[in-house]
């Protein structure tokens, strides 16, 4: 492995999200994901996140696995029912606050730096009942509530995440029907339902900068969608950045120009532009895989996998170069401050062996390869100032239930036991190697 070396500023951690682990849903409001979940079909193995990983009651021994791990960052979400159970009420109720600062403050104490997502897909059902994000006012309340997660944790929080993923919400929760709320919606309301998710992340945004100063680190975690040229050729090079700037640009532009590329215009009102591209601190890059392109008659196309190409448990393909292709597309085109890896990561099929250990040699090499891509980028010059591994224990993976294990620590629901797999070792060491 050839030598990576980064300063003691860089982050090195794991992310993960309030509704995937804490469980504890008898203290909190209802979210669209309780009643998604609740209709037959809609979660692959019929689960429920009510208990997830008990997180709500055992962080302090996750806190404590973490440090174990030798990590200086790490990524949580907050609930937005635990913190205003009825969404649409200006109270909140104090003991979801405590929560959050009992959770900063174990981490702290452990030299452990939160960084905190305001938006990671819960959203209030009193909210979804008036409209959801196809209401222009959820963006308001989304404001309202980042002032308040702001004002209680901002003296000891400096690193925010905004929304995460707003594309898997249009695209999943809006268009394909998989995600809570569960709508397929035509493409115009699809827009608006993205206006309206960048929206409150630039009334977010403010609102952090607002309560905590100019020290507050602001970003929002995107799943951008990143191409691979097929081969070196300039054909399939211009290619692929057309592809890209396709897909791209409809997202990218408001947050780093103000402005919408002329095909996907939502409505917009006075003002909206300037909220949604208030100046960023970081990008945060949710990397999973990617595309490839050539060139073709019709500008381009997609190259697709064969079928024996590795994948993970959730059919995605293994594509290491996705993250050097991914951030040096996003440094070329619009040169954020800072790139942060927000999530990276991957899902096999785990089991405990009969020494009660588990061995996780795939996601190993999985890491390796996106890590050594990530930092061929960053030797290019593309400012990476940190990565956080998806996830710190095997969680609810959503639509897929308790399907898929993308932990570096395995959790055996039953139990509840943690056992830290072969990967977590092996992420310790080698952010150890890099200092
Ligand atoms: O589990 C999710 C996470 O909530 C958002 N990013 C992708 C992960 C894996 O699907």
């Amino acid at each position: 492995m050839e030598k990576v070396e980064v300063n003691k500023k860089f982050l090195w951690g794991m992310a993960t999200s309030a509704y995937q682990i804490e469980g504890a849903v008898e203290g909190r409001g209802e979210s669209i994901w309780d009643r998604f979940a609740q209709r037959p079909g809609n979660i692959l193995d019929g689960s429920r996140a009510t208990i997830a990983c008990d997180h709500f009651r055992r962080f302090q021994e996750d806190v404590a696995l973490l440090a174990d791990l030798g990590l200086n960052a790490y990524r949580f979400s907050v609930s937005w029912p635990r913190i205003q159970p009825d969404g649409t009420a200006r109270s909140h109720s104090e003991r979801g606050i405590d929560f959050y600062n009992k959770l900063v403050d174990a981490l702290l104490s452990k030299g452990i730096i939160p960084l905190v997502t305001l938006y990671h897909w819960e959203l209030p059902q009193s909210l979804e009942d008036l409209g959801g994000w196809k209401n222009r006012d959820t963006a308001r309340r989304f404001e309202e509530f980042s002032s308040v997660v702001a004002r209680a944790l901002s003296d000891r929080v400096h690193h925010w995440i905004t929304v995460n993923e707003p594309r898997v919400v249009v695209e999943l929760g809006y268009r394909d029907g998989i995600h809570a709320p569960g709508y397929r919606e035509k493409p115009a309301t699809l827009r608006q339902v993205a206006h309206h998710l960048l929206l409150a992340h630039g009334l977010a945004a403010r609102a952090v900068r607002q309560e905590s100063g100019q020290s507050a680190q602001i970003g929002l975690a995107d799943n951008c969608a990143i191409k691979i040229p097929f081969s070196s050729s300039l054909e399939d090079v211009a290619a692929t950045r057309s592809a890209w700037r396709q897909d791209n640009e409809p997202w990218l532009d408001p947050i780093f120009k103000g402005v919408y590329p002329q095909d996907s215009h939502p409505a917009v009102m006075a003002g909206d532009m300037n909220v949604i591209s208030t100046p960023l601190d970081f990008y945060g890059l949710n990397v999973y895989h990617g595309v490839r392109v050539r060139a073709s008659p019709a500008k381009w196309e997609l190259v697709n996998f064969p079928t024996s190409h590795p994948r993970t448990t959730m059919g995605w393909p293994v594509v290491p170069e996705c993250v050097y292709h991914g951030l040096m597309d996003l440094h070329d085109v619009y040169h954020p401050r800072s790139i942060l890896m927000t999530e990276t990561g991957a899902a096999f099929r785990d089991t405990v062996d009969s020494r009660g250990k588990v061995h996780d040699p795939d996601r190993i090499a999985f890491l390796e390869s996106y890590l050594t891509q990530g930092f061929r980028a960053k030797k290019e010059g593309v400012p990476l100032t940190g990565v956080l591994v998806w996830s710190l224990m095997d969680n609810f993976e959503w639509e897929r239930g308790y399907t898929q294990r993308f932990g570096l620590v395995y959790v055996d629901y039953p139990t509840q036991r943690r056992i830290p797999k072969s990967s977590a070792r092996w992420f310790r060491d080698y952010r150890r190697k890099t200092q």
